[in-house]
This record gives C-alpha cells, sequence and structure tokens, in this order.
C-alpha cells in the first residue's frame, strides 16, 4: 500500500509517495515559492517587510503551492491512481481566517516567524500569568494563535467580524483537500496557547479573552483515532481517486516525530542545523517548569515536546573558524585529542540571543581561560557545553533509551559520542529528509490501517 504525504513548509511545499510496509519513499515532488511561484514577492517564503519581526505571507500561495506540487508529482509518473490515503502537515502557528463564502478575511496571514505581537503577549501575561502554560503546554508566544488573533481583532475590528472560520494552515489545507471545514488536529492546536491539553478541547476562557467570540470561529478539534476525511472530487485532476481517507494534517514538527518513527516515548529527536531542535514523545501532559520548551499533542496520541537551542550549527562554525581548524578536526581530531568531561572545562557559545535557557547578551561563556585554550579543548568544551545544556533543559521530558540524531551535524563523531556519554543512552543517526512529509503519509496508511480499509 502506498500513501500520500504533503508538507507545506515555510519556503515551499513536498509531496512524497511512501511505501509504509517497505518504509520507502517511491515518489516525490516540490515546489520552492520563491522560485516556483514569484508572482507572491516571497523569495523566503514571506513577504518582505521593514519591520523584521512582521513575517506574513499571502494564503493563496499555500493553496497554489499545494496544486502545483499534486501537478509536478502527477506529471512525473508517480503512481497516483494506487495511493490509498493521504496524511500530511504544514509549518506551525500560521492562521487562516476565512469569511462566510470561503474568501481570505485577513489578506496576509502571520506565519510561526511573527514576533510582532509583544504587547498581546504581555497582555495575556498579566491575566493569565503561569496559568496559561499550566492549561496549554506554553506561556504566552508570539507566534501562537491566541497572540496573534488578539492582535488581528484589535487591529482589524471590521475584518475579524467578518472572519467565521479561524484556521491553522494545517486544518485550512485538510480543508482544501476534503472540501469542507476540517477540523485541527490535536497535535497542531496544541502550539495555539488556546487548548487546554488536559481536556483537549477549545479554553473558553483563554479564547474570549484573546479575541471576542473566538470559540465560535475555531473549527473542532480531531483526536488520534477520529474518523479520517474524504478527498473530494476535485483531486481525480490530478490522478487521485476521490473518497479515499485524508487523514486531518498536523504541525510539520509532530509529523516529524512520526517521520522519524519517534512517535512513542523513549526515543528522542535530536536535531542539528542552523538552530538545534530536540523533540520527544510524553505519554502524559507534563510542562517544562522552566518555561522554555513546549508541548505540543502527538498525532499517534499523547503529548510531544519541543525545545529550540537558537546556538546550533552556526555557533559551532564560528568556534570553528575562530580555532583556525577544518571540520575533519572539529568532527574528530578535537575528540581523540582530549579526554570525555574535558577536566570539567565547559563552555556556552550565545552568539545570538538564546531561547534555552533565555540569554539576551551575545558572546562566549566558559568556565577556564578561553583565549589560552587549545582549539581541541574549546571543541570539546562548546560541543560538550551544548550538549549538557540540552540535557538539563530536557530533563523534565524524563529519561531516554534512544537518541536519534538528524541533521548536517550528525556526521560529527564527536558530537555523537558526547550525545551518548552525556545522555547515558544509545545513540543513532537517521536521515529525516522529507521526514515531515513521510510523516504525514505515515499518518495517512495509519487512518487506513486503523479502519480496516488497506488492501
Ligand atoms: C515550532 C515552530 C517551527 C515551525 C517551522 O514551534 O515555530 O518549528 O513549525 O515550520
Amino acid at each position: 500500500m502506498v500513501t500520500l504525504g504533503i508538507d507545506s513548509s515555510t519556503q515551499g511545499a513536498k509531496a512524497v509517495v511512501y511505501d509504509a510496509g517497505a518504509g520507502k519513499v517511491v515518489a516525490s515532488a516540490g515546489v520552492n515559492y520563491g522560485r516556483d511561484l514569484p508572482e507572491f514577492g516571497s523569495p523566503e517564503g514571506f513577504l518582505p517587510n521593514a519591520d523584521p519581526r512582521v513575517r506574513r505571507a499571502n494564503p493563496e500561495m499555500w493553496v497554489r503551492g499545494l496544486e502545483l506540487v499534486l501537478r509536478r508529482l502527477n506529471d512525473s509518473g508517480a503512481p497516483m491512481g494506487e495511493i490509498a490515503a493521504v496524511g500530511g502537515c504544514a509549518q506551525q502557528h500560521a492562521t487562516v481566517c476565512l469569511g462566510e463564502g470561503g474568501d481570505f478575511t485577513r489578506k496576509d496571514c502571520p506565519i510561526w516567524m511573527d514576533s510582532s505581537t509583544g504587547e498581546e503577549v504581555a497582555s495575556l501575561d498579566a491575566r493569565f500569568g503561569s496559568a496559561l502554560r499550566e492549561r496549554t503546554g506554553s506561556p504566552a508566544i508570539e507566534r501562537f494563535a491566541a497572540a496573534q488573533m488578539m492582535k488581528f481583532s484589535r487591529e482589524e475590528p471590521a475584518a475579524y467580524a467578518r472572519t467565521v472560520r479561524v484556521h491553522l494552515l494545517s486544518s485550512f489545507l485538510t480543508s482544501l483537500l476534503a472540501g469542507e471545514d476540517a477540523p485541527v488536529d490535536v497535535g497542531d492546536g496544541a502550539g495555539m496557547n488556546l487548548l487546554d491539553l488536559r481536556s483537549l478541547e477549545w479554553d473558553a476562557e483563554i479564547c474570549e479573552f484573546a479575541a471576542p467570540g473566538l470559540s465560535a470561529r475555531l473549527p473542532r478539534i480531531y483526536r488520534p483515532g477520529d474518523e479520517p476525511l474524504r478527498l473530494a472530487a476535485r483531486f481525480a485532476e490530478f490522478g487521485l481517486r476521490p473518497g479515499i481517507p485524508v487523514a486531518p494534517f498536523t504541525g510539520d514538527n509532530p509529523a516529524s516525530l512520526v517521520g522519524c518513527g519517534a512517535e512513542k516515548p523513549g526515543c528522542a529527536v535530536m536535531s542539528l542545523g542552523t538552530s538545534d531542535t530536540f523533540f520527544a514523545a510524553m505519554p502524559g501532559f507534563r510542562t517544562d517548569p522552566d518555561g522554555f520548551g513546549h508541548v505540543f499533542g502527538n498525532p499517534c496520541g499523547g503529548f510531544m515536546s519541543l525545545s529550540c537551542f537558537k546556538n546550533g550549527s552556526l555557533a559551532r562554525d564560528r568556534v570553528r573558524r575562530e580555532c583556525g581548524v577544518d571540520w575533519r578536526f572539529f568532527d574528530e581530531t578535537a575528540f581523540a585529542l582530549t579526554p570525555p568531561g574535558n577536566g570539567g572545562k565547559r563552555a556556552f557559545p550565545y552568539f545570538e540571543t538564546e531561547l534555552t535557557p533565555k540569554h539576551d547578551a551575545t558572546g562566549i561563556e566558559a568556565n577556564f581561560d578561553w583565549s589560552a585554550a587549545a582549539p581541541e579543548t574549546k571543541i570539546r568544551a562548546v560541543v560538550e557545553g551544548q550538549v549538557a545544556n540540552m540535557r538539563e533543559r530536557t530533563r523534565w521530558i524524563g529519561d531516554f533509551n534512544t537518541v536519534c540524531v538528524t541533521g548536517g551535524a550528525s556526521r560529527s563523531k564527536g558530537i555523537l559520542s558526547a550525545v551518548g556519554d552525556i545522555f547515558g543512552a544509545e545513540v543513532k543517526t537517521l536521515d529525516a529528509t522529507d521526514s515531515a512529509a513521510i510523516g504525514g503519509a505515515r499518518l495517512a496508511a495509519m487512518a487506513v490501517h486503523d479502519r480496516g480499509e488497506a488492501k
């Protein structure tokens, strides 16, 4: 059986046809918004704005991106007629506001990179304090829907009044595929500051405070095991069979959890990129007592954590350049020349303001004389410093038997050994390219399997 997984991400859309039995992608296609849809003037997936806090995109671009990626997949000769179900995901937190006739009442939608809602976050904080985190899994966050809808309803009251439905991008895309108003998946819905994560219902009090009448404008909630939707007839145009199950789209991070095969607790995923991300499934609802980590829903049931460390590969690269060594030295030689633990020497680079833990100053913190140290000592100190910070900041989630390391830096033997030593877990490397789209395809396969519809 093959299923289709679609990932509508910040810079483009990707579609994979996945054979869940064989665990492999049999066909794929991609669209880049900047290159393929230049008429939307969004080379990086959002509209340029003089204020760096404002990050918005025209929702029409996402609709066109979805259609184009399906057309390309069909044109590439992918076995569209054999696809048994559709699933997918989208960048998290983007909200899409619709009027009575399905028109966009907010022309440009804020995306996850938007941080223009500082005032709204302050009012949510003042009203709910730590209760917001205890109820919704995250403290008030700029990019989340509560702050974004508060801003919209205050700044454009007439447009908000005309809005009958507030979707996340994930539920909006599911609605297009199903040709009907789709529910918000619990995984992505948890990233709104609006969902009570204990009852899995919208929190009426927070919704009303964020924007008057918001609860009535939110879709219903889709929980693991609920009945999937069905593909609308118009998608026959792309060679797909109308009526096949559509598993509601989730957020890209929950989808990646599933795409990496880490949907069961005990296995964590560490994605080492420009910034480093750490996520893991959690059996029950739990929040970070320090308030840095987020809790999203796990589309396979239960919850997942997500922590973002802004100083990732760029910081490692800067230290490497400062040491005047190549990647081979950074990834291997430095670790052959120094002992695990580095004789207690640790360093932490904050070249960008850091989120976990919150750190507004920039520079490097070291518990030894940084300028006089040998390159190998500095390198181990930084790598072990970063990994130890990740361990400390994710302790609230629990223990892990396995840590799957993905992303460019997973090639580094030194980093992998530091992860094994510090987490006391088995370390595996994983190719996570397309993990979000594959997660969508796996969720589609599970929806078919759960209903005994597999051929
Ligand atoms: C998570 C977040 C990003 C986006 C990227 O909270 O904002 O990871 O989901 O698409």
